[in-house]
């Protein structure tokens, strides 16, 4: 059985790509943090099929201990700060965690185990403010916050290793991806969370930034095929994923509110409390090269995610209501 180590598993990515391996036949290692408040929604119902070791992105030797004990075939780092404006409120925790912490894996990976293959988990937002649209793998990064630069590094030092070492290291610079398992705080999550309160009587508006930002808005359950798409190549390469198509957050609310025979108009209420310092207009992949190398494309539109992630929170605020004990995801 190949054995597959996942930081960040108890995310919406982690959670998804943990399903996906042992449906692959794989050991799954999952890398949770000591500070980790047994708070894992997300991988309660896999708790049984995967083994959870802690270490921490900010330190080095418990990173070298694991990949040094588990000599993982695969690595996927997908543990971050992954959230936008929290960014500017601790610059310094965000490049730590996500910029030195690739750096300290990577040299854990050189120094104990060079033959993992490794996948760095890279972002639209290091085109930040595009140089072109659509974005591809060659399009110049802009970032514009410092999650954006700090994943800039972390690409760039996942190129230099495989560069510099040959190490099998990827970069997959993934659009946008929600699921129901999405955070509320991002912006998907807040709306579809918001429209089922709404339906439920339990919220009267909503309150949102920027309406005219566009995103290439994709189902995770697809981006975590192609990041283990990306390790099952004979040559090492990066690659952008995205659908290829941008809807602006306005567009976002329209689809949520609709499907539930609401006009948004009546209830999203815009705070510039949540603008950004700088923000990022549009984000649009060219995902040609992953369809034609990987063979990879995604299988839900735009309106069957926002359906599916309505469906979700309506569901999750049914039982809410009913057992009078609030959910956690
Ligand atoms: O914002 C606008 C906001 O926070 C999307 C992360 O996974 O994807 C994510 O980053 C857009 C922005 O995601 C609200 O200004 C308006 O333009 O859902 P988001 P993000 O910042 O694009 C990338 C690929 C990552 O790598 C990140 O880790 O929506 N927006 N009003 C709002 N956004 C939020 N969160 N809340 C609002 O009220």
């Amino acid at each position: 059985m190949p054995l597959a180590l996942i930081t960040g598993i108890s995310g919406q990515d982690g959670s998804y790509l943990a399903e996906f391996l042992l449906d692959k036949g794989y050991e799954v290692l999952g890398l949770i943090r000591h500070t980790s408040h047994g708070y894992h929604e997300r991988i309660r119902h896999l708790l049984d099929r995967i083994q959870l070791v802690k270490a921490d992105l900010t330190d080095f030797p418990s990173l070298l201990r694991i990949i040094e004990k588990y000599k993982p075939d695969e690595v996927y780092n997908l543990a971050g700060q992954t959230f936008v404006p929290v960014s500017w409120e601790q610059p310094i925790l965000t490049g730590d965690v996500n910029a030195l912490g690739v750096t300290r894996l990577l040299e854990a990976i050189r120094i104990a185990h060079p033959k993992a293959r490794f996948y760095q988990a890279s972002t639209s937002e290091m085109f930040g403010k595009v140089r072109e649209i659509p974005q591809n793998e060659n399009t110049p990064f802009y970032p514009r916050s410092p999650y954006g630069v700090s994943k800039v590094y972390a690409h760039w030092i996942t190129v230099n290793y495989r560069e510099s070492y040959g190490l099998f290291a990827v970069s997959g610079i993934l659009f946008n991806h929600e699921s129901p398992r999405r955070g509320r705080q991002f912006v998907t999550r807040k709306v579809t969370y918001a429209v089922a309160r709404i339906k439920y009587g339990l919220q009267k508006e909503l309150r949102l930034g920027n309406l005219d930002a566009k995103r290439d808005w994709g189902y995770t359950g697809d981006y975590v095929r192609a990041m283990w798409l990306m390790l099952q190549q004979d040559e090492p390469e990066d690659f952008v994923i995205g659908t290829g198509e941008a809807h602006s957050v306005r567009e976002l609310c329209e689809v949520a509110f609709s499907y539930v025979g609401l006009d948004y108009r009546d209830y999203v209420v815009v705070d510039p409390k949540f603008f950004r310092p700088a923000e990022v207009d549009i984000l649009l992949a060219d995902p040609s090269k992953a369809k034609r190398k990987l063979g990879w494309e995604p299988t839900v539109s735009f309106e069957e995610l926002i359906h599916m992630m309505v469906d979700a929170d309506l569901e999750r605020v049914r039982r809410e209501i009913e057992t009078g004990v609030p959910t956690r995801v």
